[in-house]
């Protein structure tokens, strides 16, 4: 387990995010214009190690390769990337080498029969930035008598949850971070030391021992300083505000709704990239009433690799 949900609140020293939220994507090159050069004889990379400070910087990276018929021919867009290790290290189409965690791996580009080999290290995974992180989904109103969290009881408000996925192609450090509602002064979950990759999901329950083992999505009961009369999270069904706050207290997410969703949840329309919430059972496809943990349609949210992808 790669997320324990009570650890004490680490500080975030050196894990600071630059102001730039921008993806700098190279665009693909046209692989056709490759094609009337024979055989490849020779493949090489520039650089040939990068070195990432954080989950959120990015390099670039050119693949040259020397044909039979004597061109020479930028072929970043053609290479097959391999990795030693496949949680440190992504490259994209247009030759971007992404860190999804602190590391270090060889990464291969592999064009026709030749190889050419890159060190990628990877630092720090960096703090979240504003928009990294969404609040997909909101259930306040829990439909009676289910056990949404999946812990075998049917325990009233410790069903509620707040569905938070990384929607960035970033990994981001949520430890330290905290969820509040919109009346009560203190927090309604303080986040453990954990990181979300891009695509990963956590859903936040207002109690109980939720179990829904879904990958990729840490499932846990608000943690709060509230003992035994804990409200949970507090959603009340005739509107409230959720937010988001980062480890130093800046806002990270909000979300607010009002009374129109009795018995469901609202959730993003559309999923991760929409700014307004409709009722779960209107999304094409929906399971029903809620999906802790996916898609209203059940399936997974993308992986990192998809969303580098896109
Ligand atoms: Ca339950
Ligand atoms: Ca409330
Ligand atoms: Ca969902």
């Amino acid at each position: 387990m790669r997320y324990p949900p009570l650890v004490a609140l680490l500080a975030l020293a050196g894990c600071a995010a630059p102001e730039d939220t921008a993806h700098p994507y190279g665009e693909p090159g046209d692989p056709n214009e490759n094609d009337n050069h024979g055989t490849l004889e020779a493949l090489s990379l520039d650089p040939t190690a990068v070195e990432l400070p954080t989950t959120r910087d990015s390099a670039l990276v050119v693949a040259t390769g020397s044909w039979s018929d004597g061109a020479t021919t930028d072929v970043t867009a053609m290479c097959a990337w391999s990795f030693v290790d496949y949680g440190v290290a992504a490259v994209d189409g247009g030759g971007v080498v992404y860190g999804l965690g602190v590391g270090a791996t060889m990464a291969t580009c592999q064009v026709e029969e030749q190889t050419a080999d890159m060190e990628v290290s990877v630092l720090a995974v960096a703090g979240p930035a504003p928009g990294d992180i969404v609040i997909n989904e909101i259930l306040a109103g829990v439909p009676e008598g289910d056990d949404v969290n999946g812990d075998g009881s049917d325990g009233g408000k410790q069903e509620q949850f707040v569905e938070l996925v990384n929607a960035s192609r970033f990994t981001v450090e949520l430890t330290g971070a905290t969820l509040w509602d919109s009346d009560i002064a203190t927090a309604r979950h303080t986040f453990g030391a954990g990181v979300l990759l891009p695509g990963d999901s956590t859903v936040i329950f207002g109690g109980g021992q939720p179990s829904l083992g879904v990958q990729r999505c840490v499932a846990l009961g608000a943690y709060n300083d509230d003992g035994d009369s804990s409200p949970g999270l507090a959603l009340d069904v005739g509107g409230d505000t959720v937010r988001l706050l980062g480890a130093e207290g800046g806002e990270l997410a909000v979300a607010t709704y009002d009374d129109s969703f009795p018995e469901e949840s609202l959730v993003l329309d559309p999923e991760l990239d929409g700014t307004d919430y409709i009722e779960h059972t209107t999304v094409p496809g929906s399971v029903g009433a809620y999906s802790p943990c996916t898609l209203a349609t059940g399936e997974a949210f993308p992986t990192a690799e998809e969303r580098l992808g896109e």
